[in-house]
């Protein structure tokens, strides 16, 4: 996954480069700056008084020194004045000018902090924003990984209308989970549940007995005697179209080149290649999902592609029921999710 929004501290992450949030001089601060001078020691300090300083929207490189990182690229953001007086283009210019930098060492690995979002006091919210928008548009021309680092919970805050939003949606499906439950207790039988993750689908659930289930031991019920039955083996015998056959059916259906498709997804070319020659190739549910969002899927779509690399949607699964709230919504970006889904303490989409 090119771009990973991770809680950490940043002087703890082992990658090429890590960028600091510094002031003009250079010559060390509060925040994230402090943390890094600390961190690298004293070396760093002497080489960053031979910078002569940086403008504001700038990037200047040194040494790691003792943090367990290469480089050290140290930009200048804006300090919030309201928003109007040409803070974004200063902090998107920190974005690409930063990268631009680690791309001219040969570095593959960079992790930023949210830039200006401490004592500069640019509003979080809007500073993740600016960090994604610039970083995914890096990616989309270069392969790097990139980590953005968010050092505490509050830096990662969604709307709040969208989180009561997804709140009252998983409430919602709970309800609706709970039901099912009861109905499933009243059925005879209730492998359904079991069944949602196997890769068979909801068709053939239906169509599955519970005699072919239990060897045949268990009696056939009113409901499994009123459905047509499809033996084990018949279902077997049923090849199915493999993920990665899926996939890349999809992205032609759909007209996407491969390489929009991974990047839109943020799943590593790396990992696309290996799921485009290895016909079997299982992926994680995180990232056959990221597809499904990069592709639009729908949601009988979605709960196609992820049946053919052996998952399910369930409706007990917060993550699941937030995937399910954005497909619903119409709404297919994935870091939008991905903060969806951090601000519910759930895994990430791409990882
Ligand atoms: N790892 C990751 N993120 C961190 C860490 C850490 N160890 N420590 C803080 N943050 P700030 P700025 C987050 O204030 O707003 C300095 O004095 C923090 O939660 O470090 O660009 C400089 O010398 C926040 O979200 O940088 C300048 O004078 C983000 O890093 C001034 O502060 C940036 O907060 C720069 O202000």
């Amino acid at each position: 996954m090119p771009l990973q929004i991770i809680r950490n501290d940043i002087t703890k992450l082992t990658c090429d480069a890590i960028v600091n949030a510094a002031n003009p001089t250079l010559l060390g601060g509060g925040g994230v700056d402090g943390a890094i001078h600390k961190a690298a020691g004293s070396g760093l300090l002497t080489e960053c008084r031979k910078l002569g300083g940086c403008e504001v929207g700038q990037a200047k490189i040194t040494g790691g020194y003792k943090l367990p990182c290469r480089y050290v690229i140290h930009t200048v953001g804006p300090k919030w004045n309201g928003g109007q007086n040409g803070e974004r283009e200063l902090l998107e210019s920190c974005y690409r000018e930063s990268l631009r930098l680690a791309l001219a060492h040969g570095c593959r690995s960079v992790a930023f902090p949210l830039i200006a979002s401490g004592v500069y006091g640019y509003p979080k919210e809007q500073a993740l924003k600016v960090a994604v928008d610039c970083i995914t548009g890096f990616l989309i021309e270069h392969d790097m990984l990139v980590y953005l680092v968010v050092f505490d919970k509050s830096s990662f805050q969604i709307g709040e209308k969208l989180f009561t939003d997804i709140a009252a949606f998983i409430d919602d499906r709970y309800v609706d989970t709970h039901s099912i439950s009861r109905r499933t207790q009243r059925d005879a039988w209730g492998e359904s549940a079991v069944l949602g993750a196997t890769g068979v689908s909801e068709t053939d659930q239906a169509a599955i007995s519970p005699n072919v289930l239990h060897g045949g031991a268990r009696a056939q019920t009113t409901r499994s005697a009123q459905t047509p039955t499809l033996s084990l083996e018949d279902l077997l015998k049923r090849e199915d179209e493999s993920f990665s056959q899926a996939l890349l059916r999809k992205i032609d259906e759909k007209g996407m080149t491969d390489s929009a498709c991974y990047k839109k997804a943020n799943v590593d070319r790396k990992l696309f290649s290996k799921i485009r020659s290895d016909v079997h190739y299982h992926p994680s549910k995180t990232t056959a999902i990221a597809f499904a969002i990069a592709l639009e899927l729908s949601l009988d779509e979605t709960k196609d592609l992820l049946r053919k690399a052996g998952f399910a949607l369930s409706r007990s699964s917060k993550f699941d029921i937030i995937i399910e709230y954005f497909i619903a919504n119409g709404n297919y970006n994935v870091f939008e999710i991905n903060e969806a889904l951090f601000a519910f303490d759930q895994a990430l989409l791409g990882v």
